[in-house]
Order: structure tokens, then C-alpha cells, then sequence
């Protein structure tokens, strides 16, 4: 396959149609290269400067590569191939940035997933991508992840391999660490891999849509179309080899590493700075310590560091020249107080798995970056606000939004059934409201999908409902967003019981974390009703709940 070559090379992705591709071409954003050329090109040009740091881990561009080199061929030596498909299930730490470089390199392909999934989000997100290896911390926040490792890769057809961070690595798992000794022969490394490079037209990384479910929605992105998306932000972020980006949501999403996050920074010369934990104090010595210029978080992030900040300054937070806020809504009083009180500006982030990443740009005015969540960093992104019925809306107008793009793929992953709703004619159904002001900033209003977004943690209403009817004493469930002031959303669970039964919110918490669902998705509020509301085609009617739910808890 060439270098140019539009699709993808492993079976289940959706490949754009001809004449976008060739466009989008012509037009320069798809450069024909791969992640791992683009990385090692920059790598070449900085090799003294520093490009990630975790805790007391520091490396130059000159050792990371030559480290992922080395992890490359010893993965190649384990039996992966290019297009085999690697979980990496780790937390904010060197390996996962250096994991997943490795993979690039080689061709082989990462699935980012959270360090709160559990056996049923794994085994689903396994079983959808085929994975061949499954990388994981020895423990994390007291939680065994090699032993839940060892049992969903053992139940995969062919097993897969398993990849362990720390110390006390088990019997039948591989020393992830000894595998990022540098090759005994860098150059030779070097030059072996980059002959095998992978081609920019295949699968990069598959990224896990959010609300991902124990049947997960995954995006196959190209080395092209993630590329360009990252390159592109970078450059309207202004990132360049003088910044430090500080990293503190989880890697697991897409938001830290490619908006332009990570990846951003590594692309363009700069330096990645990890942490393990969002909370104020650990990231504002981060800060303060590593003259940190530049980091993403979510509102409900945000919200605590102003809080933080106005009840006890101290830190040194000059270095900080930009912030970016996204992954759900931020209330305009908040953004109004994020630059003047952490004395920086602020960006607002709208992105998604499924490709559409908008900001706000630099130089927009405060009216813009309070006030709308930005536009489309690409000038052929298209965007269509329809109505239910898939008629444009009149302009101003609220309505679901389509798009289409050179990063957008046109399908899910091995989703045909999926695609069959979430895509019309290769244009992507976001699932989101937004109204277009008149200067081109979108304002996301509302939502159709029937999605709780937690604090930027998307969950799933049908998977909830799905597993608390199983409960016993629940004869209906549905799951709706209460607003709260912290997080955005909570899981609200209305449930009509048995006849007779009694149903607690602690038992069926405790019935769904023994389903095996990562935590963030459990109830946080139950309801008890003796119906729930119907929509004239009768299904349950949503926003009449989410009315109801909210009015009764005085929100
Ligand atoms: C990001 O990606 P996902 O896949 O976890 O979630 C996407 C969904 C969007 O469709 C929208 O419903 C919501 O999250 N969302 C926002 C938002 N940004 C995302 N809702 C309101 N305001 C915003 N600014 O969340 C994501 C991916 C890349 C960059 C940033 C966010």
C-alpha cells in the first residue's frame, strides 16, 4: 500500500469516499505520513530537549525514541504485527505516552481505555476490537488490574498477551518496563523501523466513543486524519517546542492526548508534563515546579481550581499562558472567572471521539470564549443543523448537528448496525443541540443522545437500565441526569419496583459494581415512582423525567 493510500488497512473501518479523500489531499491536510515518521522527524530536529516527565522520569526526545524503538522490536518479538490491536488500560503515567508511541511506530494499533473500566467495559472493548495484548497497571488505586487482566484475556479467542506495569509482575504477564530498555543498536533500530513504516492511510488508534458501553463504540482513526486533527490544533493553540503541556484528566481520553494535548505537544518540539490526579494542590505544584504553560481540563475541574485559588492563593502559576475547558458544558459565570483569577486565558474545547474538535481561538473576544464553545479547526469540517425531521434550521436556530470532515471518519468501527443511525449519507449525527451564532461559534444548548455526561465522563442511560432491571425488585428502570453543581450531571435512577418490593439505592449500587461496571456509571440518586412518563410513540419520555428528577430535588 502507499503512502497515500486512503484506506485503511485492517478490516471494519469506514473509509471516506474518493473524492474527499483526494481533496482532502490536494488540500495538504492528509501529508502521507505516519504518526511515528511525524514524531521521529521531530525527534530528529530536538533530540536534546526534554519531551516528558512523570514524577522523578525525565526524558529527551533522543531517549524516548530510542526507548520506543527498543519497545517496537521487542513487541514485534512478542508477535505483534502492524493492524494488531493493543488495550492500554494504564494510568497518567510515562509508559502509557511511551506505549503508545511504541505502537505508532510499529503500526500496531492502541485502544485507550479508562482506568475505572472494569470487567464489563474490558471485556467488551476486547472482544469489539479483537485486541491481541492488554496493558495494564500491576495495581492502581488499590484495584488488582493484572489479575482482572489475566481472566478477560484468557477468555479471548487466542488469548492475548498481557503487558504489566510495576513491580511484582504474575506468572504469564510480560515486564512492560523491560521493554523500554533502549535496542542495543539504536541506529540499526531506527533504521529498520522507519523502513517499516506503517502506511498513513491505516488504522492509527481506535478511540472509544464516550458512553462507551460493554458494547463499546469504537472510531478507527488513520495516522492521516489524526495527524492532520492534531497538527491543526496545535497550531491554533500556538503550541511549539518553548511550551509545557501538564496532563492531568486521564489519558484514557481523547481530550489530553489529541486536542492537541499530548500528541499535540510532542509534535511540535514541547514538553509533556504528567500528573496523576486533577485536584488543585497536586497540579498547581506541578505548575508552579515545572513552569507548566499549557493544560485541559473539564468544567468541573476548572471550577474547583478557581474555588481553590480564590480561597488560597500561594502557588506560581505565571507560567501559565492558556487553558483549555471542554467535554462538557461550562457555565458562562465559571469562564468568566477562569482567566482574570488563574491568570491565563482560556480556551473552550468541543470535541468528541467521533472526530468535530472545535475551540475558541486565542484572539477571540471575551464575548466568544465565555460564551460559545468555538468552531471547527478545519476549513472543510462541514456542519448541518437540522431539525427532526433532517431539515437545515433557520440560521441562529437550535437543531442536531451533522458534520463531516477530514477527520471525522464516515462509520464506526465493525458497526454497521450503528452506522446504520449514527450516520447519514457518511455525515456523523453528534447527538448533539446547537444553535450557529452569526460569527460562526457554535453553543451547544442541549443533547438528543440518551447520555449522562458526569463531569466529562459520558455514561451511558441503556446500559444502566439495561443491568438495574436485572436487580431484583426493579420492574422498570431508567436512567436520567440530575443537574448538580459540581459535576454538571449525576446518574439518576427512576425506578418503578416490584409489587411489594422495597428497592434501596445502596443495594442496587453494590448489584452493579458486582455486574463489573466501572464506578462512575453507579446511581447516585434513586427515584421511586409508580409510572414513568411516556412519549406519544412510547418510549420513555426523557426530558419530562429529567424535569421531574430535578424539580423534586430542587434543582
Ligand atoms: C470529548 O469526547 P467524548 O467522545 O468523550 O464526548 C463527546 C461528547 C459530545 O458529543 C458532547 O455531547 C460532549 O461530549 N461535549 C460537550 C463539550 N465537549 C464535549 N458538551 C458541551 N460542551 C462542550 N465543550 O468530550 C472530547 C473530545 C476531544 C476534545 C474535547 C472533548
Amino acid at each position: 500500500m502507499s503512502g497515500t493510500a486512503v484506506r485503511p488497512s485492517i478490516d471494519g473501518p469506514v473509509p471516506w469516499p474518493e473524492e474527499l479523500a483526494a481533496r482532502y489531499v490536494a488540500l495538504g491536510y492528509w501529508q502521507a505520513l505516519s504518526l511515528g515518521e511525524h514524531l521521529w522527524a521531530v525527534a530528529r530536529r530536538w533530540p536534546d530537549a526534554e519531551c516528558l516527565v512523570d514524577g522523578e522520569t525525565r526524558m529527551t526526545y533522543r531517549e524516548m525514541t530510542a526507548r520506543a524503538d527498543g519497545a517496537a522490536l521487542r513487541l514485534a518479538g512478542l508477535g505483534l504485527r502492524a493492524g494488531d490491536r493493543v488495550v492500554v488500560q494504564l494510568p497518567n503515567c510515562w509508559e502509557h505516552v511511551l506505549t503508545t508511541v511504541a505502537c505508532l511506530r510499529l503500526g500496531a494499533v492502541p485502544v485507550w481505555a479508562l482506568t475505572q473500566h472494569r470487567r464489563h467495559e474490558l471485556v467488551g472493548v476486547l472482544d469489539h476490537s479483537g485486541a491481541r495484548a492488554l496493558v495494564v497497571p500491576d495495581s492502581h488505586r488499590g484495584f488488582d488490574h493484572q489479575t482482572l487482566a489475566h481472566e478477560v484475556a484468557a477468555d479471548q479467542p487466542g488469548g492475548a498477551l498481557v503487558l504489566v506495569a510495576g513491580t511484582a509482575i504474575r506468572p504469564g504477564g510480560v515486564d512492560l518496563r523491560a521493554l523500554f530498555t533502549p535496542a542495543e543498536d539504536p541506529a540499526g533500530a531506527a533504521a529498520r523501523l522507519d523502513a517499516a513504516a506503517p502506511p498513513a492511510g491505516s488504522v492509527a488508534l481506535l478511540k472509544l466513543s464516550g458512553g462507551t458501553t460493554g458494547r463499546p463504540k469504537l472510531v478507527a482513526r488513520t495516522h492521516n486524519d489524526l495527524a492532520y486533527m492534531v497538527s491543526r490544533a496545535a497550531e491554533l493553540c500556538g503550541f511549539g517546542p518553548d511550551d509545557t503541556y501538564l496532563a492531568v484528566l486521564p489519558l484514557g481520553h481523547g481530550f489530553p492526548y489529541t486536542g492537541p494535548g499530548v500528541l499535540g505537544t510532542l509534535l511540535t518540539g514541547g514538553r509533556v508534563v504528567l500528573a496523576g490526579s486533577p485536584t488543585p494542590e497536586v497540579a498547581f505544584a506541578t505548575i508552579e515546579r515545572e513552569r507548566v504553560s499549557v493544560t485541559s481540563v473539564v468544567p468541573a475541574v476548572a471550577q474547583r481550581w478557581v474555588q481553590h485559588r480564590t480561597d488560597a492563593p500561594g502557588f506560581d502559576l505565571t507560567s501559565l499562558r492558556l487553558i483549555q475547558v471542554g467535554a462538557a458544558r461550562l457555565p458562562p459565570e465559571v469562564a468568566e472567572r477562569i482567566g482574570p483569577v488563574l491568570g491565563c486565558r482560556l480556551q473552550q474545547v468541543f470535541g468528541m471521539a467521533e472526530g468535530l474538535l472545535c475551540l475558541t481561538r486565542l484572539d477571540d473576544p471575551p464575548s466568544v470564549v465565555h460564551h460559545t464553545q468555538g468552531r471547527p479547526i478545519s476549513p472543510d469540517d462541514e456542519i448541518r443543523i437540522v431539525d427532526a425531521a433532517g431539515r437545515p434550521v433557520a440560521p441562529g436556530e437550535a437543531g442536531l448537528l451533522l458534520t463531516r470532515g477530514p477527520y471525522t471518519p464516515p462509520g464506526y468501527y465493525r458497526a454497521p448496525d450503528l452506522d446504520a443511525r449514527s450516520f447519514v449519507d457518511g455525515w456523523y449525527r453528534t447527538g448533539d443541540v446547537v444553535r450557529r451564532r452569526h460569527d460562526g461559534n457554535l453553543v451547544v444548548t442541549g443533547r438528543e443522545k440518551d447520555l449522562i455526561n458526569r463531569g466529562g465522563e459520558k455514561i451511558n442511560a441503556e446500559e444502566i437500565e439495561t443491568l438495574a432491571v436485572r436487580v431484583d425488585g426493579i420492574d422498570q428502570a431508567a436512567a436520567v441526569a440530575l443537574p448538580d453543581p459540581d459535576l454538571g450531571e449525576r446518574v439518576c435512577l427512576v425506578v418503578i419496583p416490584t409489587p411489594g418490593a422495597q428497592v434501596e439505592l445502596a443495594v442496587v449500587r453494590e448489584a452493579l459494581a458486582r455486574a463489573g461496571i466501572a464506578a462512575f456509571k453507579l446511581p447516585e440518586r434513586l427515584v421511586t415512582v409508580e409510572t414513568l412518563p411516556t412519549t406519544p410513540l412510547g418510549k420513555v419520555d426523557k426530558k419530562a423525567l429529567r424535569a421531574f428528577v430535578a424539580e423534586r430535588s430542587g434543582r
